[in-house]
């Protein structure tokens, strides 16, 4: 019971979650008024580009990401230890830099109190937003990930947790650093349903894992799944299709991204030359996301920029500034009233905070 203390918190804090249901002041920005509609059906539902950071330690927009899980006191993914923002508040966290998302890898966990130490430090960020399994979703990042010894794993994936029966779905691209800064790149691709999964490593010669790299994730009803990797060229290429439906998602799912190192149960992404430093050798790696942008196939009726899927404000007048949610601001000279809260129809987001997974279950 390394970690007793933290158990008992951690239950006492799932009990008050509702707290984290508060909604929260600013951290919307007008650039989505200049969002253009796709003449191809897919418009957007979020598109963050980290431009601004928020507080003293710059964490990304609150209305936007959450950072690790604040529901919890914390938690251990594998060997890595993700601090709480409320009980670890001076930790490092994901921050916002240069219009960018930094989440850093430590080998010292200072929070872990036993000798020797065996965890690392790491950390996650997920999306405030869910997304329904009704709709044909496009997730994508762009990324890019400083080159680290092996038994590292960084990752951009959708996830939901099903509260009734306690399991997960979740489509995933995980990059392994055992085998990303390979002379073959492989990219894990993996996509669970109900907790089953079905992974599959795609080779890609020519990825560069340390430049920025463009990904995405098409989630489709029927039900079928696709990655694609967008190459330096501009060409999207095709990197698998899935359409066995014992292992697609069909929860609700957030956009995760983290930083972490596997257990031995992850043969494949384990390196038992990976340790954990015993003191602060300030010895960390970092993974950057540079934007995130999610759409959806269907119309922007109002023509803001915010698919109707997604928008809360489906009659905002034309020329309007709006927000992430398509309702206006009122900030960059926009004249239309602000349209009431209870107007919001068709809402597919569910803004909910579902309970955080107590254990992935991993290859
Ligand atoms: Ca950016
Ligand atoms: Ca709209
Ligand atoms: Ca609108």
């Amino acid at each position: 019971m390394r970690y007793g203390l933290g158990v008992v918190a951690m239950s006492f804090v799932l009990a008050s979650a509702v707290s984290g249901q508060t909604p929260r002041q600013g951290g919307s920005t007008c650039s989505s008024a200049s969002r253009m509609a796709f003449s191809d059906g897919w418009n957007v539902c979020l598109r963050h580009d980290f431009d601004t950071a928020f507080g003293s330690d710059q964490r990304p927009d609150p209305d936007v990401w959450v950072i690790n899980h604040p529901e919890s006191w914390w938690f251990v993914l594998g060997r890595t230890f993700f601090p709480s923002p409320v009980y670890h508040p001076e930790a490092p966290f994901p921050r916002v830099e240069d219009g960018v998302c930094v989440i850093e890898h430590y080998l010292y966990n200072s929070y872990h109190l036993d000798t020797p130490k065996t965890t690392f430090l790491g950390g996650e960020i997920h999306t405030v937003m869910e997304f329904d399994p009704g709709n044909s979703w496009r997730f994508e990042a762009r990324v890019r990930w400083e080159e680290c010894p092996g038994g590292l794993v960084t990752s951009f994936f959708t996830y939901g947790y099903d509260d009734a029966h306690s399991d997960s779905d979740e489509i995933d691209f995980e990059f392994l650093s055992n085998e990303v800064f390979e002379p073959v790149p492989q990219v894990m691709t993996n996509t669970w349903d109900d907790s089953d999964q079905k992974p599959e490593q795609i080779p890609i010669s020519e990825l560069d894992m340390t430049q920025w790299n463009t990904f995405r994730i098409y989630w489709y009803p029927e039900p079928r799944v696709v990655w694609t990797w967008v190459e330096p060229g501009g060409t999207e290429r095709v990197l698998r299709e899935e359409t066995d439906s014992a292992y697609l998602p069909d929860e609700p799912m957030s956009v995760y991204f983290n930083f972490w190192a596997p257990t031995s149960d992850w043969g494949k992404a384990y390196d038992p030359n990976l340790e954990p430093d015993q003191e602060d050798n300030g010895v960390v790696w970092r993974y950057w996301i540079d934007y995130v942008e999610v759409r959806v196939l269907g119309a922007d009726t109002d023509g803001d920029g915010v698919a109707d899927a997604c928008d809360e404000c489906p009659d905002t007048p034309p020329g309007a500034a709006v927000d992430a949610r398509g309702c206006p601001t009122g900030c960059c000279g926009a004249s239309g009233p602000v349209a009431p809260l209870g107007l919001a129809v068709g809402l597919l987001i569910l803004n909910r905070f579902a309970g955080y997974r107590s254990a992935r279950r991993r290859r």
